[in-house]
């Protein structure tokens, strides 16, 4: 029997109606671009959490976890901004999200059960909420796209959460496929399949999990967003995409802050990065890949300034010990590292990495290859779960 729905017969004496699958990610680049209507290309990971799940008939929503302790209840028609605080906050937000969409959801038993490091900038947060969302809609039988569950996902985390995330990361999670990296346009939300097999190369993705603490819910994420969007409106361009790479120079000039010049900077040649390397992949060349990986970093950690002391140390030593490119993924401040390396080159690049920690008495990482995966699913259906 599958263990979550076995923990949830546990937790909640009766079977499942079904087990739902959402994959943590990793940002192969374009960061900080999602918020400013531009491009990303991720990958979902094979780490993943998994939401067991059956519908109440009295309008409850029961929340318990496999890896977290305590239980959360709430009554639907009670669910508001600040009724639940915690990891709780992002299944009870999918419920919230779902209900102010015009969805009629009712009371959920809820298990969860993940492989995602948490606080690592992984996106278990999106997986959480992306996996509620698909269990409620399924159960109550409502009409969604997995765009609209991204969608919902994101609007749970941006307003009942309190992260003003944009939509990188439910994306990822509801639309990367195995195999590939899937491109973005996080306006439109045109996305597209793009083949990437690092092992068909010789290489291969390593992540290092820096354990530095990492939390966006703080203000640095939001504080960056707001200056993105208030250097549009001074631009008066919709968003920081409609900023033209060959403007650049002279829409730098146009501004006089210069943290804003810098922020701006990033946005612009981060999307541009974006392009080029979704042109090497189609092209077979992921090798050349390596550069635009390191450039995108020296662009987050001097011109975004979101990189801390263990990432740039992770960074630095992967590329001394042969890494083709390195940088931080995801929304910075702590978080993961990923490194292009040759896959015989993986053992002596993490052991780099771990060594440069030592000297600088950091905690230990944890490293793992990257296997681009498929996004989010039922695994389970009711007949399975006995
Ligand atoms: C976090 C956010 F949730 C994403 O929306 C994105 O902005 C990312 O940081 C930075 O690229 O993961």
């Amino acid at each position: 029997m599958n263990h979550t729905a076995a923990e949830f017969e546990r937790a909640f004496g009766r079977p499942p109606e079904g087990v739902w699958r959402a994959p943590g990610r990793i940002n192969l680049i374009g960061e900080h671009t999602d918020y400013n209507d531009g491009f990303a290309l991720p990958i979902a990971l094979d780490h993943a959490l998994s939401v067991a799940a059956a519908r109440r008939g009295d309008g409850a929503v029961r929340v318990r976890s496999r890896q977290e302790p305590g239980e959360i209840e709430v009554a639907v028609d009670e669910l508001e901004p600040g009724a639940v605080s915690g990891w709780g906050a992002y299944p009870a937000g999918a419920v919230w999200a779902l209900l102010r969409r015009g969805h009629r959801i009712g009371g959920l038993d809820l298990l969860v059960d993940s492989t995602i490091p948490t606080g690592a900038g992984l996106s278990s947060s999106a997986a959480l909420t992306c996996a509620t969302v698909l269990a409620a809609t399924q159960l109550y039988d409502a009409d969604t796209d997995r765009i609209s569950v991204a969608r919902a996902a994101q609007h749970a985390e941006s307003e009942f959460v309190g992260m003003p995330c944009g939509i990188l990361d439910q994306s990822a999670v509801m639309l990367a496929e195995r195999g590939h990296a899937l491109f973005v346009d996080t306006r439109s939300l045109r996305t597209e399949q793009v083949p990437l097999d690092p092992a068909e190369h010789g290489l291969a993705l390593l992540t290092i999990d820096t354990r530095a603490p990492h939390t966006l819910v703080g203000g640095e994420y939001a504080e960056r967003r707001n200056r993105c969007e208030r250097a549009a409106r001074h631009l008066g361009v919709a968003a920081l995409r409609d900023v033209a790479p060959e403007r650049l120079p002279d829409t730098l000039d146009a501004l006089d802050d210069v943290t804003t010049r810098r922020r701006v900077r990033h946005v612009v040649t981060e999307n541009e990065r974006v392009t080029r390397t979704v042109e090497l992949l189609r092209a077979g060349k992921l090798r050349d890949v390596g550069p635009l990986l390191t450039a995108s970093h020296t662009s987050l950690r001097d011109d975004y300034e979101v990189s801390v002391a263990e990432v740039d140390t992770a960074v630095d030593a992967a590329l001394a010990a042969g890494a083709l490119g390195a940088r931080i993924t995801g929304g910075g401040f702590g978080g993961c590292v990923i490194a292009l390396v040759d896959e015989d080159r993986v053992d002596t690049c993490a052991d780099a990495v771990r060594e440069a920690y030592h000297r600088n008495g950091f905690t230990p990482p944890e490293t793992f290859t990257a296997t681009p995966s498929d996004g989010a699913r039922r695994v389970l259906l009711p007949a399975d779960s006995r």
